[in-house]
């Protein structure tokens, strides 16, 4: 049975109070309060050079055209570069020392819960500090910034590299998922935050711990697909609601 509440009931209170093994899925919403764009909602999707991201970030587009990646990715870090973590990802940090066990699987690739604090996350569609080689798999931190080279080339094996992100028409990191999955499917309470729970396999987690018997709560301004699955739906921004769950 789906239920909606404004805000933090008592039931919900209680849920994560009496919750052993917790299990979250965060996708671009809940960064938004930092100030990382979105990729849909409010109206439109996101567009780079009169490219749908759809397009720009797909493997196609990588086969057509890598440098053109790589300015789109070089932009999206120059945008995060000063970005900082919001209360959404703290009160996420907060909480992985609270229960027996706590998995925090991100769509996300801005780097900004580990920012925040945040152990283990799951990257599940990767991380934009990273190149890997195309070739060799090889990993290299772009943090530093000091390899202006575009592409980069590898330094273990001399291939080209590419941002160390999922896109469209690939397959997501080895394991990755299937870590993801096996603790969704093991969790009692699944928070389910900021995503529009369109891409998948990402939001397939969700639809894995409720089928498992979870109590889901969806944290959104807005209602998505997954909405109706869920037994509690918190209409609200991830950074005002989620520490309102300390409190
Ligand atoms: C707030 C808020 C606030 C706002 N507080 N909330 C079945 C049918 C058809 C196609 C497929 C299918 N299954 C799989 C596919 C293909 C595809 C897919 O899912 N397509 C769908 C669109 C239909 N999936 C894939 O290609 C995946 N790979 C795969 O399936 O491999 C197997 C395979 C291989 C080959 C062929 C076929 C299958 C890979 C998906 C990788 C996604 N990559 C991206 C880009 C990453 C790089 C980049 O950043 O450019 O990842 S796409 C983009 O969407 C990004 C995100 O992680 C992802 C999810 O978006 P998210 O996080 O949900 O954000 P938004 O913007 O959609 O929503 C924001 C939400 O926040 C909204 O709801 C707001 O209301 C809310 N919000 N402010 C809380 N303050
Ligand atoms: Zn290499």
């Amino acid at each position: 049975m789906s239920a909606q509440h404004p805000l933090v009931t008592e039931q919900m209170r209680e849920r994560v109070r009496r919750a052993r093994r917790v299990f979250v899925l965060t996708g671009a919403g809940v960064s938004a309060e930092s100030g990382v764009p979105t990729f849909r909602g409010g109206g439109g999707t996101a567009v780079w050079k009169g490219m749908p991201f759809s397009l720009i970030s797909s493997a196609e587009m990588l086969e057509r055209d890598l440098p053109a990646v790589w300015e789109w990715f070089d932009y999206r870090r120059s945008v995060l570069g000063s970005l900082q973590p919001n209360p959404a990802h703290l009160a996420l940090a907060r909480w992985q020392n609270l229960f027996e066990t706590f998995t925090l699987a991100t769509q996300n690739i801005d780097g900004l819960h580990r920012a925040a604090g945040s152990r283990d996350v799951l990257e599940l569609h990767g991380n934009i500090w990273q190149a890997r080689c195309a070739i060799c798999g090889a990993r290299r931190d772009l943090r530093a910034g000091d390899d202006n080279v575009r592409p980069p080339v590898c330094c273990e094996c001399g291939g080209l590299m590419r941002p160390d992100v999922v896109l469209f028409g690939e397959m997501l990191p080895e394991g990755v998922f299937e870590h993801a999955a096996q603790r969704a499917g093991e969790c009692d309470l699944c928070f389910v935050i900021g995503t529009s729970a369109l891409v998948y396999p990402a939001a397939a987690l969700p639809e894995i711990a409720r089928r498992a018997g979870a109590y889901v709560i969806e944290i959104n301004p807005e209602l998505t697909p997954l909405s109706g699955e869920c037994q509690a739906v918190i209409k609200g921004r991830a950074g005002e609601v989620l520490p309102l769950f300390d409190s």
